[in-house]
């Protein structure tokens, strides 16, 4: 299997997806809010807030690039693994490597938990306002970049909500194969 068969390209809502991990645009608060995040507490229940509270207890609020892993709840995937992404300001404050981490750090959570396959939203692109054809970039060259370096993982798929970034993913895949 190449790696370009190791990805998928899906437009439509995260939640519904079956993957053993699915990954959710947090914030640092873990504690709930609009967009994916709050489709996927709004569908998964409670006992996801109440997995990331007891997270925050434990080791204080999530830092952008880093990720952290609770239950699904109700969800069909088995994990929901929460990355901060950045907030867009204005290029030139580590926005791209910070999401660059966002990326790497999820898929590394979800090797380290035995996932097989892990779904992405479209991490930053919506309240955070980082530009998407950048953000596609750095996403797809971020999960190829780990998959050329693992074994561990069979699938990687992409769940674009909205039309534009179901293009601009959908570029950045055809570079690879
Ligand atoms: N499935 C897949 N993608 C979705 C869904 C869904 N159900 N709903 C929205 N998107 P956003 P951010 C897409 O705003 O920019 C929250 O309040 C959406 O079209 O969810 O990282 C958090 O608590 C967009 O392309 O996340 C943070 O405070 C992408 O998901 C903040 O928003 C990301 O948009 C994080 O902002």
């Amino acid at each position: 299997m190449n790696q370009f068969n190791k990805t998928d390209l899906v437009k439509g809502d995260i939640t519904l997806i079956y993957a053993d991990a699915i990954v959710n645009a947090a914030n640092s608060s873990l504690l709930g809010g609009g967009g994916v995040d709050g489709a996927i507490h709004r569908a998964g229940g409670p006992a996801i807030l109440e997995a990331c509270k007891k997270i925050v207890a434990a080791q204080g609020n999530c830092k952008t690039g880093n990720a952290v892993i609770t239950t699904a709840g109700n969800l069909p995937a088995k994990f929901i693994i929460h990355t901060v992404g950045p907030v867009w300001n204005d290029g030139l404050h580590d926005e791209a490597t910070r999401l660059a981490n966002c990326y790497k750090n999820s898929m590394q959570l979800a090797i380290n938990n035995q996932c097989k396959s892990i779904a992405f939203p479209n991490i930053s692109t919506g309240i955070y306002r980082f530009p998407k054809k950048l953000a596609a970039q750095i996403a797809v060259q971020v999960v190829h970049a780990v998959l050329a370096q693992t074994k561990d993982l069979d699938k990687v798929i992409f769940v674009c909500f909205d039309e534009e970034n179901y293009n601009y993913i959908r570029e950045q895949l055809l570079l690879y194969i």
